[in-house]
């Protein structure tokens, strides 16, 4: 077990009567430590935590600004059965007795929970436990299936275990980074700035992807491949080491297994040149990248949704995993193999077994470990094998075999592959649970009961980062209204149905000393995961946990793996042939991640600052298709592929690959027209893990011009989003913007104004109209439209939401006197934009990003926007030139 430097705790209330506590980011993987200043009934500063080993202080914009989404507004306080409120005593009972009646009906393998990355292990761990244990099927799966079921199954192949070998410190360690199908500037801010000052110090950067990212634009070298083509690029690279002499032989024949035939496979095809081919980059990039790979031993190959969420997700784990192996590069520091997570607790969901393809701490369905685990749990009925994947869980609903479903955290509805026949399956199911801290989201429309759960800063329990760091989460506030956290929803539904001894727990520790004692219960080491003895002390051990790392700081560098015979595999991968276009869906669609938004935005989405760096669902395109397909930059388009289609405003950026479109996973129904990638993806999955190949569908565009275009800019919420072709919403201060466009009149649009004086200017040449609603002595409303003219800038209207005065240029749209506009917001801790950093740039003749922090502070705080800094200086100095 490693311990960070000296912890000490913090006082619980300084001088000024305010609380400050110690706790872990909401949001990614990475597990960043906070320290909270509790300053008010639900207000709270968020700052770095200095001593956490995961972040050491910094933070990125998203967990910057997570004070700014602890409001109450839009959450789920009391419990709802069919639309209506209950108290908690009715609606347990009501799921506990109609889970009970299907299980008595129809059996066990009846019913499903669909649970989340995003609940705390001990949620997670009493969740698990009633499902395999208790109700005896092990039809309980996660969304990280669809995130690093993969990775999970590589691990699984590769050492036996799924044990991540490397930590962030390795990061600090190593003097080559490959960033393989990961976007980490904007998804692991702050593991991509330990990286960056690594390179500072002369390491270099690999980034694998088929669009230009900003990852990618400060990368030493960028690999732009045809999506899909990783194997081939791994194998070429695996045939290259061999021929430069750069395997490990000792370390093979010490230490892995390696199949009969593996190395005379590997030299078939996968030629530099052939592989060239294949990938689509040039030679001579690829030649750079495998010679500077061979002549590195210490290289860290960091990857995430790029290899994850692919048909072939498993065999490209594998591929990466056999170059580490084949190489010696495990177990050393900074040579590892590195799969980075997703969601907060992603690992801790896979220490507990909430997989359905594993069963509890690092244990499969065998014999032997169905026979501890249930003694463990004095369990009545042990499920007997692997349940149902999620893909097919959602398919099994919609067949009508599964006929009652408890959602938890996660918003399917959204986020699930062919989304449609998703949303198709909740509806036509008997009984539908969702446990969720918001009162409206798409998922929760279909539920027969609701959960109020608490929320981030009202849970107590603990998150697994990525590099298997364990961190506590602490509460900073009283739970609100009625929620209650998740492991006491689930257990009060299992003592209900039932089970009241063996879901006896109080708190959160009860749960965690249980899950401690499972990891080592019979456990003579052939399991790493065992959660060390001093974490299983008392109550005032549980409150006082420091972060912990379980499996050490180097799991293998003792060359012994989690296989019977001690030994890692090689596995032999071949690359998948590439499918040729289709002639109705000639495009691919590549889905993913904008920098400040998480997800379906239940809680970004309430941040006016983190609405700014993008505040619409763009389809990014190439310029040349972009002008091909006749689709106008800025303009809207529909995108179709064989499962569903949507509407995106269109951006063409020249860091797509031609033939490809990128589209952003977070906008929803309750945040959007268009913009619903979920009804896009296939559900084909990779065929071990189940993981969904999100990133690769056949796909079309077409422009769509509406009549008119244009805002609303309102000081109250909207109970449904406006019914016209375009309507997106952004979080603005004291307020929320529409942006929107349509064909038909305007009356129901107008209608959605509030009441109060009207001020009305027209321009019927233009098509334009004006509106704005002045009530109790402020802004209440502006409808701006246009069909040919121009709109102002939506700034200065936005602040007359908060302004104490009417200014008598509001149809104006701009402050009497100079028109203030700084453009797109780049930096959102200080609030600046494009414009004026251009500005500075052209008129102090700034040089480099840190000279910009210096006139504007941009960049100086959570660092996520300096990719973008160093990519507009870029651009205004060749301008220059
Ligand atoms: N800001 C923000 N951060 C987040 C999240 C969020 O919602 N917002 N979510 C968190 C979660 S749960 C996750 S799982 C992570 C995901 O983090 P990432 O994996 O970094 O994010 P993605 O944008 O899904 O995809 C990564 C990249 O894979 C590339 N890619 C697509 N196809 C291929 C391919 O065939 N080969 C290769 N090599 N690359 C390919 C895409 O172009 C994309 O740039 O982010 C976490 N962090
Ligand atoms: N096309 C495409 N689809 C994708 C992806 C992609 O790259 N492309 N990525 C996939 C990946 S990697 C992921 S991780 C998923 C994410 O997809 P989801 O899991 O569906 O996304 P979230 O919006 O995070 O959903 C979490 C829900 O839980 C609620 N919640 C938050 N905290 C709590 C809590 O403490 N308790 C309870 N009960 N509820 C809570 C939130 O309000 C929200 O409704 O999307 C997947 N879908
Ligand atoms: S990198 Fe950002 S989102 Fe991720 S844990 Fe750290 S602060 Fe939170
Ligand atoms: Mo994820």
């Amino acid at each position: 077990m490693s311990i960070s430097p000296p912890y000490p705790a913090l006082p619980t209330l300084s001088p000024e009567g305010e609380r400050a506590i110690r706790t872990t980011c909401a949001y990614c993987g990475v597990g960043c430590g906070i320290r909270a200043r509790v300053t008010g009934e639900r207000t709270v500063e968020i700052a770095g935590d200095p001593d956490h080993p995961a972040n050491r202080g910094r933070l990125c914009s998203k967990g910057t600004h997570l004070g700014e989404t602890v409001g109450l507004e839009g959450r789920l306080l009391a419990p709802m059965i069919a639309g209506k409120r209950a108290s908690w005593d009715k609606a347990l009972d009501l799921v506990a007795k109609r889970f009970k009646e299907t299980i008595a009906r129809h059996g066990p393998n009846s019913v499903a929970f669909y649970v989340s990355g995003q609940l705390l292990t001990e949620d997670y761990y009493v969740a698990n436990k009633l499902m395999k244990g208790f109700i005896g099927t092990a039809n309980i799966d996660t969304n990280s299936r669809l995130c690093m079921s993969s990775a999970v199954a590589g691990h699984m192949r590769a050492f036996g275990e799924d044990v991540v070998p490397a930590t962030y410190d390795d990061l600090d360690a190593a003097d080559l980074f490959v960033l393989v199908g990961s976007n980490t500037a904007w998804c692991h801010p702050i593991v991509y700035q330990r990286i960056r000052a690594r390179c500072e110090a002369g390491a270099k950067l690999v980034v694998i992807d088929p669009r230009r990212t900003e990852t990618a634009e400060e990368a030493d070298l960028h690999l732009p491949l045809r999506p899909g083509s990783d194997v081939a690029l791994m194998n070429g690279l695996l045939r290259h080491c061999r021929e430069a002499g750069a395997i490990d032989e000792a370390y093979l024949a010490a230490h892995v297994a390696v199949p009969q035939d593996f190395w005379n496979q590997l030299g078939e095809g996968n030629d530099l040149w052939s592989v060239a081919r294949t990938c689509d980059v040039p030679a001579a990039d690829l030649r750079h990248f495998y010679e500077l790979f061979a002549a590195t031993p210490r290289t860290v190959t960091l990857f995430s949704q790029g290899i994850n969420q692919s048909t072939a997700g498993t065999d490209q784990v594998n591929a990466i995993t056999n170059l580490h192996l084949a190489t010696g590069r495990i177990g050393k520091p900074g040579a590892a193999p590195f799969s980075i997570t997703g969601q907060p607790n992603a690992m801790g969901g896979r220490e507990v077994g909430g997989l359905a393809s594993t069963l509890a701490a690092h244990m499969d369905f065998a014999p032997e470990n169905r026979a501890r685990v249930q003694r463990f749990w004095a369990a009545p009925t042990m499920a007997e094998k692997p349940g149902l994947k999620a893909v097919d869980m959602f398919r099994a609903i919609g067949e009508g075999r599964i006929k009652a479903l408890w959602v938890m955290a996660t918003n399917p509805a959204v986020s699930m592959p062919d989304a449609n026949r998703v949303r198709e399956a909740l509806a036509a199911c008997p009984f539908v649970v969702v446990s969720d801290v918001i009162e409206r989201t798409d998922t929760g429309a279909f539920a027969h009961v609701r959960l109020p759960a608490a929320a981030w800063g009202e849970k107590e329990g603990t998150v697994t980062g990525s590099d298997r760091m364990i961190s506590r989460q602490r509460a900073l506030f009283a739970l609100p209204g009625e929620a209650m956290p998740d492991w006491w929803i689930v257990k009060e539904v299992a003592r209900r149905m039932g089970w009241k001894n063996a879901f006896a727990y109080d708190r959160p520790a009860d749960i965690w000393r249980e899950h401690c004692r499972l990891s080592n219960y019979d456990n003579d080491g052939a399991r790493r995961f065992a959660l060390p003895g001093a974490a299983q002390g008392g109550n005032a051990a549980y409150d006082a946990m420091k972060p912990f790392r379980w499996g050490g700081d180097r799991p293998f560098a003792d060359g012994r793996f989690s296989t019977g015979d001690g030994r890692a595999r090689l596995v032999a991968v071949a690359q998948k042939a590439m499918p040729e276009p289709l002639v109705q869906w000639p495009l691919t669609l590549n889905t993913g991640r904008y920098r400040d938004q998480w997800h379906s935005m239940t809680r970004t989405g309430l941040a006016p600052k983190l609405a700014r760096h993008r505040e619409e669902p763009l389809v990014e395109v190439h310029p040349d298709d972009g002008a091909r397909l006749g689709l106008t930059d800025g303009g809207l388009a529909r995108v179709e592929t064989p499962q569903g289609d949507s509407l995106y405003r269109v951006a063409f950026h020249a860091g797509q690959r031609p033939g490809e479109l990128f589209v952003p996973i977070h906008w929803t129904d309750r945040t959007a027209s268009g913009g619903r990638t979920g009804l896009l993806p296939r559900p084909l999955v990779d065929p071990l893990s189940g993981q969904p190949g999100f990133k690769r569908t056949p796909a079309s565009i077409s422009a769509v011009t509406p009549k008119w275009r244009g805002f609303l800019l309102l000081a109250h919420e909207l109970a449904e989003t406006p019914r016209c072709l375009w309507a997106t919403r952004v979080a603005v201060p004291a307020g929320v913007m529409w942006e929107i466009a349509g064909n038909g009149d305007l009356k129901t649009i107008e209608a959605l104004l509030p009441k109060g004086e009207r001020i009305e200017a027209q321009d019927a040449a233009r098509g334009t109209r004006r509106i704005a609603i002045v009530a109790g002595g402020r802004l209440a409303g502006a409808l701006f439209v246009t069909e040919t003219g121009e709109l102002p800038p939506r700034d200065w209207l936005i602040a007359q939401l908060s302004a104490p005065d009417i200014a008598p240029t509001l149809l104006a749209g701009r402050a009497p006197g100079a028109q203030i506009d700084r453009g797109p917001v780049i930096c959102v801790c200080f609030d600046v934009g494009l414009k004026t950093i251009v500005a500075a740039i052209r008129d102090q003749s700034l040089a480099d990003v840190a000279a910009i922090g210096g006139a504007l502070g941009a960049g100086t705080n959570c660092g996520s926007c300096r990719p973008a800094l160093a990519r507009i200086l870029t651009e205004e100095t060749s301008d220059a030139a």
